[in-house]
């Protein structure tokens, strides 16, 4: 497992928290998802492939947030 925590800055409140959450916990390889509305994170533990980062970022953009390079 990888543990990676992404900086997603339009989380704002309860309802981003629990749409990301739902969106991103059933993906493959995702073993942990948890957003932290204050920091405006999601903290994951996933399988470390960029096929599963990838999907991750993506399910997070269908919920309409922006993931900006995390770089
Ligand atoms: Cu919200």
């Amino acid at each position: 497992m990888t543990t990676r925590t992404l900086s997603v800055p339009e989380i704002s409140c309860g309802h981003c928290k629990s749409s990301i959450e739902a969106a991103v916990a059933p993906l493959d390889g995702v073993d942990k998802v948890e957003v932290h509305i204050d920091e405006r994170t999601v903290d994951l533990d996933y399988d470390g492939t960029d096929a599963t980062f990838n999907a991750i970022v993506a399910a997070i953009e269908e919920q309409g947030y922006g993931v900006p390079d995390q770089g």
